[in-house]
């Protein structure tokens, strides 16, 4: 069992202490142009937290909205907001101002730290720090310590952002000591990180997968991390061999786009690869480890758990299963009646532990908790070995390439488009992508389907919603499956 001080901030715990017990002249946040150390780390997010605190008057407690790619400042921002007490907002840097209005909606932010690049689609009427710039000089006139805000363990230190099924963003909150939990669980018994270690990804820091593996874990470790704004997998695998990677955090689609463009031996000097964020392939995971001569670390986490909490590493790696509950942890497989099935029967895969799941603004965490289980929105299988295995997601959010995509969000925005009567969205598999948007669209009358109908559909989805939602496909009917009771039956588009 996990014990923390009454008393803990997050960030004290993953940069200060670490800073003092390692020192502050080891790498720290790198960017492929520049490496900040520990201890200049230190001095930016200490600085930081002033400017919050004494510029803009940033309360513990206040929420600071963030928008940025993975970079050295966004992470030293992060760390700023959770020593000043305030509670880190992070979203997702291709969101759009619709988007990201619904977020301030929800957070109610004080104030935002955005990259100077990306201030364009913030709307109006919140206070906002531009970094890069601005920050840097409002940081030259604090100085470089900061007594940080004396936290509870159990003041919210992070609202992170989950699209749910209905496409109206929920935030989970997380503790400051849930933090550090996911770090003393899944990364410290499975990754087994150590201090001359190097880790990199492509998963945004928004994304808890991304925040946790390329973040907190390293920080824990003492060790350096190389945080990239964007690179696609030909990009990735050669940053890896020229960086010396040593850790790896990405999804499966980029494991499986390397070892299809023969760049796999780029990751030979990859001591721990993990794969999250969607379900691997059992034959991308055979191929890693005949490619590399390692097994990839498959693992099953979620925004309201904040990290992975079943998975296997080394030996222990069975391809085709996502693992074991990890150390800390407890899973089960449950049937409609809230109980667990025999092992081998499909059921909700349920999950107990140090984090767990906390709503914004729902204390009766409608759906997601019951009975004490976390419930995931994923269909498993537990073997008679103990081992899980992933069968379906069971809602209608659609993972493509590692992205959530809820289905209602992207048909509101193409119900939105003057062409269109109706229209349902589901996911198709795809053997690049896992899965891809799809939209069945009936035009309204007197309109006639073309190649010029699909691409003014697409540009408007990506005009209205972050792009990587758009519909790459799009088919048409002339009405779509409903049911005697006009219920729309997804399953029958799934198998057109
Ligand atoms: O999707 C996942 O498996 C995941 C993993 C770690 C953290 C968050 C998520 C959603």
């Amino acid at each position: 069992e996990l014990h923390y001080p009454d008393h803990l901030n997050a960030a004290t715990a993953l940069l200060d202490d670490t800073t003092a017990r390692l020192g502050p002249d080891r790498p720290c946040l790198r960017s492929p142009h520049e490496t900040w150390t520990y201890g200049e780390v230190l001095a930016r997010a200490n600085r930081i937290a002033h400017v919050l605190t004494a510029d803009l008057g940033i309360v513990p407690g206040n929420r600071v909205l963030l928008r940025g790619t993975n970079t050295p400042w966004l992470a030293a921002c992060w760390l700023g907001v959770l020593k000043a007490g305030a509670v880190a907002v992070t979203t997702m840097p291709m969101l759009r101002r619709t988007e990201l209005a619904k977020i301030i909606d929800r957070a109610r932010p004080a104030v935002a730290l955005c990259d100077e690049h990306l201030l364009g689609e913030l709307p109006p009427g919140l206070p906002v720090v531009p970094y890069g710039t601005e920050l840097a000089e409002r940081c030259a006139r604090h100085p470089a310590d900061f007594a940080d805000v004396p936290t509870a363990d159990d003041d919210v230190a992070l609202l992170a952002f989950t699209s749910g099924t209905t496409g109206t963003p929920k935030a989970t909150m997380h503790f400051h000591r849930d933090l550090l939990a996911i770090a003393d669980t899944f990364s410290r018994h499975i990754v087994r990180p150590r201090a001359d270690d190097l880790f990199s990804g492509t998963p945004p820091l928004a994304f808890t997968f991304g925040l946790g593996g390329l973040l907190v874990f390293p920080l824990r470790a003492g060790a350096a991390t190389l945080l990239l704004d964007r690179a696609t997998p030909k990009e990735l695998a050669s940053i890896v061999a020229e960086h010396g990677v040593t850790v790896l955090f990405t999804a499966p689609t980029a494991y499986r786009a390397i070892l299809g463009s023969g760049d796999g031996p780029l990751l030979a000097g990859v001591r721990r690869a993990v794969s999250a964020g969607e379900a691997l392939p059992a034959a991308v995971a055979e191929q890693y480890r005949e490619v590399t001569g390692r097994p990839l670390i498959d693992g099953i986490g979620s925004t309201e758990m904040l990290h992975v909490f079943i998975s296997a590493a080394d030996a222990d790696a069975r391809p085709g299963r996502t693992g074991k509950a990890v150390p800390g942890f407890r899973a089960a497989v449950l049937g409609p009646d809230g109980r667990p099935v025999p092992d081998g029967t499909p059921g909700l895969l349920a999950v107990q532990g140090p984090t767990g799941c906390r709503y914004l603004g729902d204390p009766r965490q409608t759906g997601y908790v019951r009975d004490g289980w976390n419930i995931t929105g994923d269909t498993y299988v537990r073997e008679p070995d103990g081992y899980f295995r992933f069968v379906a997601r069971s809602d209608d959010m659609i993972v493509s390439s590692g992205y959530n995509i809820a289905a209602p969000e992207v048909e509101e925005v193409l119900l939105a488009h003057p062409d269109v009567a109706e229209c349902a969205v589901v996911g198709t598999p795809d053997p690049d992508r896992g899965a891809v948007v799809t939209a069945f669209v009936v035009l309204r009358p007197g309109l006639t389907p073309g190649p010029d109908v699909v691409h003014a559909l697409q540009e408007h989805a990506k005009a209205v919603a972050a792009p990587y939602k758009y519909p790459r496909r799009v088919r048409f009917l002339d009405a779509l499956p409903r049911n005697a009771s006009g219920k729309l039956q997804r399953f029958l588009l799934r198998e057109l």
